[in-house]
């Protein structure tokens, strides 16, 4: 029988690479979509006739509800969440809406439609924030530093909840942070890469940052998405630390990148206070021992492989608009 999956927030990064690895091991996919007057679908073109996509919004119980009585899936994946820290501060109700409450939505959904449909969500590393040890695993208790980070800990214990409450399939990933050309451009290691080809390309001239000393432990997004669907086809329901065990410093992000095209940084990169966050994680550095040992699964793409694919893709991108508006 071929399996069902509903994938919330499938515009995004995750979504794009999601979607693409559930077609290949042979899924209906749907993608859960909000309503709004210009829809962007620049990630999914390549997908766009191979994917469902319907409407729904984490903020209306009834159309999660409804959909999910509509697409019957085998699985949810809930990716979708304001999921910029930044804005957190800035509109911290609705970060709270959608990335806490919107669980609740769905687990509720799930209760009432078919309570055997498995369920995945979307943590976050940003949870141990003010971290409490190194690394941080599954164990590592949470210290969240944003009213992002302080929703995505109610999201992964409401989702713990329900599994002990209703006996429901429901697994929470926790994620570091996983990049990937698809990245949106306001997170750092796209912001800096697109930077680099513009610089690079003589677009552009100067590339403002906030902190330089932070440092997260980042992967590719691609492996992630492996590390999601393996949660769902275990025996058990569970939580995992998806990582890549190694941590960087924005610095050296700025480094490998400009690097990577032959440029001294320090000329091109200004430290500007805009970008400074009202309460920082400094630093953040995964164990994913549990996911190696039980998922079999581990990262394949390393840091600097990482960031110079990122580079390379935005080189491509930027030659490719410059000759089009030549023409
Ligand atoms: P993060 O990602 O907050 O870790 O959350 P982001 O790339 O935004 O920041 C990483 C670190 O870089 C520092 N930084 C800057 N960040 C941005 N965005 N812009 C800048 O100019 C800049 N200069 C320095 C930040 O201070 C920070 O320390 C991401 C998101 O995808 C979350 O949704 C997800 O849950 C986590 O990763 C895991």
């Amino acid at each position: 029988m071929t399996q069902r999956a509903l994938v919330t927030g499938v515009t995004g990064q995750v979504g794009a690479y999601l979607a693409d690895f559930l077609l290949g091991k042979g899924y209906e996919v749907y993608g859960m979509i909000r309503r709004s007057a210009n829809e962007e679908f620049e990630r999914l073109e390549h997908l766009r006739d191979r994917i469902h996509l319907e409407h729904g919004d984490l903020l209306d119980e009834m159309s999660i509800v409804n959909l999910i009585e509509k697409v019957r899936p085998h699985e949810i994946y809930n990716l979708a969440a304001q999921t910029f820290v930044p804005t957190s501060w800035l509109q911290p109700v609705l970060t709270g809406d959608c990335t806490a409450l919107g669980v609740t939505r769905f687990l509720e959904a799930i209760r009432k439609v078919d309570e055997s449909i498995r369920f995945y969500q979307a943590s976050s590393s940003e949870m141990f924030g003010a971290v409490q040890e190194e690394p941080q695993s599954e164990t590592t208790p949470f210290y969240p530093r944003s009213p992002y980070g302080v929703a995505k800990v109610y999201g992964h214990w409401i989702t713990v909840n329900y599994r002990e409450s209703y006996d429901m399939f429901a697994c929470s990933g926790i994620l570091f942070n996983h990049e990937s050309p698809l990245r949106g451009k306001d997170f750092v290691t796209r912001k800096i890469s697109d930077a680099a080809a513009r610089i690079k390309l003589g677009v552009q001239k100067k590339l403002k940052l906030g902190n330089l000393d932070a440092q997260r432990d980042w992967g590719y997004a691609g492996d992630y998405v492996r590390a999601m669907w393996l949660m769902l086809q275990q025996d058990e329901p569970d939580d995992y630390v998806i990582a890549t065990g190694e941590s960087h410093s924005v610095r050296e992000c700025v480094e490998v990148a400009f690097g990577h095209v032959d440029l001294d940084w320090n000329d091109y990169v200004e430290v500007d206070s805009q970008f400074l966050r009202p309460a920082e994680v400094h630093r953040l550095r995964g164990d994913a021992g549990k996911a190696r040992e039980k998922l079999g699964w581990q990262p394949e793409v390393h840091f600097t492989e990482l960031i110079t694919m990122m580079v390379d893709a935005d080189l491509e991108r930027v030659r490719f608009e410059l000759e089009s508006d030549d023409e």
